[in-house]
């Protein structure tokens, strides 16, 4: 039935354009149902090594594969997809380990449990849920943290609430070497694995025990994650890797969240070294990056653009240069060369275009674009397309930050060259 409503999807998605040509829709793209990371198969060889990387004042090319050519077809984004994964996983915030061999749990009204064994350990949390009215299943967002996130606007736009203790999972405080909480209770207390990607991975075992529940509460396919500032940052790493997280929804993340690492130092931002230093938040690696991003193989634009072709909201505050807002849209606009080149653009949408400027607090004008996103993303009611809306106190510049020019991709299979830049890519997918 997995297969079967993918191809539903992909005949819905089959769409004319307003010139008339057939294009796919941004649904074309999206992931399959289930699967936390659809490039697990890719075979990737030719990862750098830290010692051997060459300076890049510039964003690298989301779109070059490691072999040095570039990608032609759309097809071909799932395993440069994975190639992206691995480099961020080396280089910022370490590894992200497969679904553990038994993760078992339950789901209630009021909430869910989780336990995990692998490798003869094991540990638990638990979230609460709290539902919105109606009878259900509901699709539901996962709110790291107590705070920033519009927590009744999520539920009266039809979507449970589940309310994820991240530090359950990998806590603050600790020293990189003896690093606490239920992942590394798994992984161990040495692991190089940050607590971003931690948390990112409880979410993932949160999704698992909602998938093997019976369905009549939460739906298991519609998930979306948000919070605020460090949770912001978490939301981000939670959604860029698990491809069953039909929403991601940082807000206000700064460093180490998603500003570009090469725009922080020009832009006064918290300092890669401070970022760094003040919790165990990213890799162990990216120590050897903090005071030389323009040595990194990846930028936050690419961690954008581990979620295209799925919903992407990220909000952010201009008001606080602290938090990199300037590099933020940066990462934004670059991120949605991909989703633009999968034909998913109207599935991200940036928006740092806010009054107040206190961190974490609860804005009136990201209620609509909240609630747009989760009918269109979790209930599937909805279409509104999405915005880049930069506040002109914090606009980047993409331009000034790559040299390289978004390609036109071909579709899966297609024989012929892609179309020249600027006009759709023909499609050979046709409504069965
Ligand atoms: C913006 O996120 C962080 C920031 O990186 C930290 O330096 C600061 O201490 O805490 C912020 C935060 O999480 O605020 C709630």
């Amino acid at each position: 039935s997995q297969i079967r409503s993918r191809v539903v999807a992909l005949a819905v998605a089959v769409m004319l354009s307003v010139a008339g040509t057939v294009t796919v829709a941004s649904t074309e793209a999206a992931a399959a149902v289930g699967v936390e990371n659809e490039g697990a198969d890719c075979a990737v060889t030719g990862l750098p090594d830290a010692g051997s990387l060459p300076t890049n004042s510039r964003l690298p090319d989301p779109f070059r594969k490691l072999d040095g050519t570039r990608i032609s077809t759309t097809s071909e984004w799932r395993c440069r997809r994975e190639e992206t994964k691995r480099l961020s996983e080396r280089f910022v915030y370490g590894e992200k380990p497969g679904k553990p061999a038994s993760v078992t749990g339950t789901v209630s009204r009021t909430g869910i449990t989780v336990n995990v064994n692998h490798n003869g350990r094991s540990s638990s949390f638990s979230a609460s849920v709290s539902l919105p009215s109606g009878s259900g299943p509901f699709p539901a967002v996962v709110v790291l943290g107590g705070f920033g996130a519009d927590t009744a606007a999520i539920r009266a736009a039809g979507a449970a609430v589940i309310s994820y203790d991240p530090y359950a999972v990998g806590r603050e405080g600790t020293p990189r070497n003896n690093k606490q909480g239920a992942f590394y209770s798994i992984y161990g207390s040495s692991s190089s694995t940050g607590l971003l990607l931690a948390w990112g991975w409880g979410v993932s075992r949160i999704i698992d025990v909602i998938e093997q529940s019976d369905g009549s509460i939460l739906k298991a396919d519609a998930t979306g994650v948000t919070g605020c500032s460090r949770f912001g940052k978490g939301a981000f790493v939670a959604g860029a890797f698990d491809q069953r997280i039909a929403l991601t929804m940082p807000i206000e993340s700064g460093s180490a969240g998603v500003p570009i690492f090469r725009g922080i130092p020009g832009e006064g931002a918290q300092s890669l070294s401070s970022a760094y230093g003040e919790q165990p938040w990213l890799g162990d690696a990216f120590g050897s990056f903090t005071s030389s991003p323009t040595r990194l193989p990846v930028d936050t634009h690419q961690m954008v653009a581990m979620v295209a072709p799925r919903g992407l909201f990220i909000m952010d505050n201009p008001h606080i240069a602290n938090l990199g807002p300037r590099s933020a849209s940066v990462a934004a606009l670059g991120g949605a060369e991909v989703y633009k080149a999968l034909g998913a653009g109207e599935n991200i949408t940036y928006w740092s275009d806010v009054q107040d400027g206190s961190h974490c607090a609860n804005r009136s004008e990201w209620r609509t674009p909240l609630q747009q996103n989760i009918q269109k993303f979790l209930l599937k009611t909805g279409n509104a397309p999405g915005a880049i809306r930069i506040s002109s106190r914090a606009l980047g510049n993409l331009a000034e930050w790559r040299d390289w020019q978004t390609p036109t991709l071909g579709s899966a299979g297609d024989t012929t060259p892609p179309s020249a830049p600027g006009t759709p890519a023909a499609s050979n997918v046709t409504a069965t």
